[in-house]
């Protein structure tokens, strides 16, 4: 199986968004090449959720974009989703595995080097590691783990590290140069009025 490529992965947020539905961020994130789009939503209704997801689905397998659910496993498997993305509260991993059809990518957020060693000997496929800035889009963040921790966990395990928290075009570059497989963003591209435009910038900066 090919090896994912994670890059520009953005997550979609209606609520930092400035009016416009999960798959119509989708949508546009893709167009200025977005690499793996996650569908995240704490708030909306199962059904909305589902819909979302199906939506996205289609959208992401057209243009052949990775599509991960965050959170929700039931919603990932029933919109067959690429993967899911687990927290340090939801869903535990080893059940993820057991339940998931062979391929089937599970990524877990990290904030600390344990957590980080953790997600790899459990089998994760990729760790989401943050926030590695300050951020106002995840309430519950917890304090920045800085890039010196990435560069730990870079050091310390082989699976894919995607950074997350506080990234955009003015530290997109030192977060790849020291070592992030990808980098994770809401605000950065989400809040803003040309979100392709945004996609590409970052894009641009990750390719090189
Ligand atoms: N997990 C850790 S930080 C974060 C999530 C979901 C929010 C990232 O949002 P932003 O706007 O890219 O800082
Ligand atoms: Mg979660």
């Amino acid at each position: 199986m090919a090896q994912t490529k994670y890059g520009l992965y953005v997550i979609t947020d209606e609520q930092l968004s400035k009016g416009l539905t999960h798959p119509e961020i989708a949508r546009r994130a893709i167009a200025g090449g977005a690499d793996v789009i996650q569908l995240r939503d704490k708030t909306c209704d199962c059904a909305y959720l589902r819909r979302c997801a199906a939506e996205i689905r289609d959208i992401t397998k057209n243009a052949g974009v990775t599509f991960i659910v965050n959170d929700r496993l039931d919603i990932a498997l029933q919109a067959s989703a690429d993967g899911v993305h687990l927290g340090q509260e939801d869903t535990p991993l080893k059940f993820a595995r057991r339940v998931a059809p062979p391929g089937f990518i599970i990524g877990v957020s990290a904030g600390t080097l344990d957590e980080a060693l953790a997600a790899e000997r459990d089998g994760a496929d990729y760790i989401g590691l943050g926030p590695v800035f300050p951020t106002a889009s995840k309430c519950d963040a917890g304090a920045a783990c800085g890039m010196g921790l990435l560069r730990e966990v870079k050091a310390r395990v082989s699976i894919p590290v995607v950074a997350i928290g506080g990234i955009g075009p003015q530290n997109a570059a030192e977060v790849i140069a020291a070592g992030a497989d990808g980098i994770a963003v809401i605000s950065a591209v989400v809040s803003q009025d040309d979100i392709a435009g945004a996609a590409r910038a970052l894009k641009q900066i990750i390719t090189g």
